[in-house]
């Protein structure tokens, strides 16, 4: 395949409620999606893409206007120049430029995408998915006060989530999960996410959170800090989780054998696409290391996407892919539903999911087609 032209539609979606981490308050999904144009064997095809960069840079050091500004002057060109582009040579190709995995991710789905396309085939098929739907988890922001978490999760509950993941950050964590467990027992996965929120200092605080039987513990120390969360496992019954510092296979393997992960939330757009989070899917399923798939408020598109990656076997435990209608009223392609506490595996050619023009064009803020130079 040869790319012929890339446009970034920046778009910004109204979030059904505010959502909450240990580092900002969201009310709005911005982010820029990626449509490329090849011209291929069958003719031209087009792929899309979905960055999954937040507005500031606050989870990783990418925010959407680095994402556009590196596709534009350095990703594109490179791509532009490449005759037989496939899916699986992409980050190799874009390997010279350091860091920038989100935007690396968001080309590289367009990419896959119109491959997929070319061969007719689902990215379910494309990646060896085992299974036609996944349990789906939920992840509920901080709230105000622990009446309204108690609240919120239990409308979560009734709706049949297979999880609850709970946001928490010092001074919004024992109080909160405690009374979530004296409000609905210990019968429900619950686990919490701290988003690099702690410091080792804090191991003995940490520790309390053994007393309410959680699924893990996610990330709460710092990205760099994998020694860190090696010594915290030791003290630890909960299970430790990272998801911030995977940022590659390397990392994975890294935080395997110092014993600093004994689950890993894997999203593509943090290790620079979904080929090299198959590769993390591999390499921890080959060390009897759980997995799950992780969100990042994706539309409609990249839920899809994750949902795919998500039939993989070694995703033993429900992710972070619920309905579309955890985060919008109306998403962008068409909705991914949660039933029975589980979510289908798009079984359509590509990802499955189409861009709405419609909505695209009410979402949209801004875009800049790119073309070869010359
Ligand atoms: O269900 O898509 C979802 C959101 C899951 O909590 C979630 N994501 O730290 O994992 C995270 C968090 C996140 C969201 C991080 C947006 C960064 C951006």
């Amino acid at each position: 395949m040869k790319l012929k032209s890339m446009t970034l539609h920046q778009v910004s979606i109204p979030l059904v409620t505010p959502f909450e981490t240990s580092f900002m308050r969201e009310t709005e999904k911005d982010c820029y999606l990626v449509e490329a144009t090849f011209d291929t064997p069958k003719g031209e095809i087009t792929g899309w893409g979905e960055s999954v960069a937040m507005i500031s840079p606050l989870y990783s050091s990418e925010y959407v206007a680095s994402g556009i500004d590196v596709t534009k002057r350095w990703l594109a060109p490179i791509l532009f120049g490449i005759d037989d582009l496939t899916a699986e040579t992409v980050s190799w190709h874009l390997r010279h430029v350091i860091g920038h995995p989100m935007a690396k991710s968001a080309i590289e789905m367009a990419v896959i995408e119109a491959q997929l396309k070319l061969n007719d085939q689902s990215f379910k098929d494309y990646l060896g998915g085992v299974v036609d739907s996944v349990p789906s988890g939920v992840s509920v922001g901080i709230q105000d006060s622990v009446e309204e978490t108690v609240r919120v999760i239990g409308g979560y509950l009734e709706e049949g989530y297979a999880r609850i993941k709970l946001k928490i950050k010092p001074g919004k964590d024992i109080a909160p999960i405690a009374a979530v467990r004296k409000a609905f027992g210990d019968d429900f996965g619950f686990q919490v996410d701290a988003n690099a929120a702690y410091t080792l200092v804090d191991a003995s605080h940490l520790r309390r959170l053994d007393e309410y039987g959680l699924l893990l513990i996610e990330q709460p120390l710092g990205e760099a800090d994998i020694r860190q969360h090696s010594e915290l496992a030791k003290l630890m019954e909960t299970p430790m989780c990272l998801d911030e510092s995977i940022v590659s296979a390397e990392a994975a393997a890294d935080a395997i054998s110092m014993g600093a992960a004994a689950v890993i939330n894997i999203k593509p757009g943090r290790v620079g696409g979904f080929i090299e989070a198959k590769k993390i899917h591999d390499l921890s399923a080959a060390h009897g290391v759980a997995v799950w798939h992780g969100g990042m408020v994706e539309t409609g598109l990249g839920r899809a996407a994750n949902a795919a990656l998500a039939s993989l076997p070694g995703f033993t435990l429900p992710g972070d892919i619920s309905g579309s209608n955890r985060f919008f009223h109306e998403d962008i392609t068409e909705e991914i539903v949660m039933y029975d506490g589980k979510v289908d595996v798009p079984t359509g050619v590509g990802f499955g999911v189409s861009i709405d023009p419609a909505k695209l064009e009410r979402f949209r803020t801004d875009s800049v087609e790119l073309l070869p130079q010359g």
